[in-house]
């Protein structure tokens, strides 16, 4: 049976990329953080609870490199998917250092403690379509320059570049998928379809009466986390580390959204959508439009859900949510030894 490692399982892609996993045979560790509550595992209690009870969660943290070392010592894993980070572009200005350390020199701590460990490792880094940032050009690829315009776009480039170093360096079996936007019901309730989607449902229960955001202009590749996780599985099976944008090739406003959710649920936008400067970010990524080409050929990917589909299952997914009293249930999750 093979071990795969996953930090940030508890996070959006972690929960489908746990239950991918679990259903082709695999052991499944999970790295957590200690929180004053257990809510951060709630994305888990979307999972089975015959996929749950087969995932080991461990106590660390990205900062603490001693923790990545232990564990990784401990179960030996054959392949290691580093999803964990501070990922929210708008908070990155807030707390940049923090995110410097989590999402950057976190990258480093568990490419050290695996090279440290001997152990052949297959790793993956969750590189993201905002190192791109400010584009030059459209439709972006593997050759697009980087122009980072965050404190996490910056931070996403450290650890794309020394994940690639450390392939080059020491000759590591590692991956970096370069990720567009993808989006679920389980996605954080901060970024701006889950936003929208839940803002929706509220309106439509009359618990809200109108929906404030910030730059409705601008533009995203946006696909579904689902069918997103199969490509960074299917990058750890190839014979070679390389890296790949992951995109549907397709973009669309934050406006475009807003129309197709309210129009899903039968109302206007129009009506409810108000723009307020508290959601503006100091420096903006415009539009991002990413070209798969690559990961189609190699990989043999391709997305399986288009837009419409998308913004059709957040919605009906929040409008049981928010009918259901935001009700989510304890997971059931004991952590060994503690
Ligand atoms: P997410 O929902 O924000 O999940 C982030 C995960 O990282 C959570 O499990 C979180 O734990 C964990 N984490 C944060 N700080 C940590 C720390 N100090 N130590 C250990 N774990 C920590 O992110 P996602 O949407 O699933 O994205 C997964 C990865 O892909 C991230 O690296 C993100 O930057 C990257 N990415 C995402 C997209 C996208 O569109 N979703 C696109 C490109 C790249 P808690 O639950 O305790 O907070
Ligand atoms: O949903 P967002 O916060 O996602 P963003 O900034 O594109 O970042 C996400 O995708 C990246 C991949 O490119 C990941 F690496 C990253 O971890 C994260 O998952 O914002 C999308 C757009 C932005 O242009 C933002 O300015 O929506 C705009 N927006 C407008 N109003 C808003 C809002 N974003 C948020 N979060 N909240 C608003 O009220």
């Amino acid at each position: 049976m093979k071990t795969a490692l996953i930090t940030g399982i508890t996070g959006q892609d972690g929960s489908y990329l746990s239950e991918l996993l679990i259903s082709k045979g695999y052991r499944v560790i999970g790295i957590v953080r200690r929180s004053s509550s257990v809510d951060s595992r709630g994305r888990l209690d979307h999972l089975d609870p015959d996929v749950r009870k087969k995932i080991i969660l461990q106590y660390g943290d990205m900062t603490d490199a001693s923790s990545l070392v232990a564990i990784i010592k401990r179960f030996e894993p054959s392949e290691v998917y580093n999803l964990a980070a501070q990922s929210h572009v708008k908070i990155s200005f807030d707390q940049p250092i923090y995110t410097s350390e989590v999402t950057g020199v976190g990258t480093l701590n568990v490419l050290e403690a695996i090279r440290i460990s001997g152990l052949n490792v297959r790793f993956y880094q969750a590189s993201s379509s905002e190192q791109f940032g400010k584009v030059a050009h459209t439709p972006q690829n593997e050759s697009t320059p980087f122009y980072p315009r965050s404190p996490y776009g910056v931070s996403k480039v450290f650890a794309h570049w020394i994940t690639v170093n450390y392939r080059e360096a020491y000759g590591m079996h590692n991956s970096c998928g370069i990720l567009f936007n993808h989006e679920s019901p389980r996605r954080g309730e901060n970024f701006v379809t889950r936003k929208i989607s839940l803002g929706v449902a509220k309106i439509k229960e009359e618990m809200d009466a109108e929906l404030r955001l910030g730059n409705i202009d601008s533009q995203r590749d946006w696909g579904f986390a689902g069918d997103y996780v199969e490509a960074m599985w299917l990058m750890l099976q190839q014979e070679k580390p390389d890296d790949y944008v992951v995109a549907t090739g397709v973009s669309h406003t934050v406006r475009d959204f807003c129309e197709a959710a309210f129009s899903h649920a039968g109302m206007d936008y129009k009506d409810y959508v108000k723009t307020d400067s508290e959601y503006f970010r100091p420096s903006e990524v415009d539009a991002l439009r990413g070209d798969a080409a690559k990961a189609r050929e190699k990989l043999g990917w391709k997305p399986k859900t288009d837009f419409k589909s998308l913004v059709g299952m957040m919605v009906d997914s929040d409008l049981a949510f928010v009918r259901n009293n935001f009700s989510y249930k304890h997971s059931g999750f004991r952590l060994s030894r503690r």
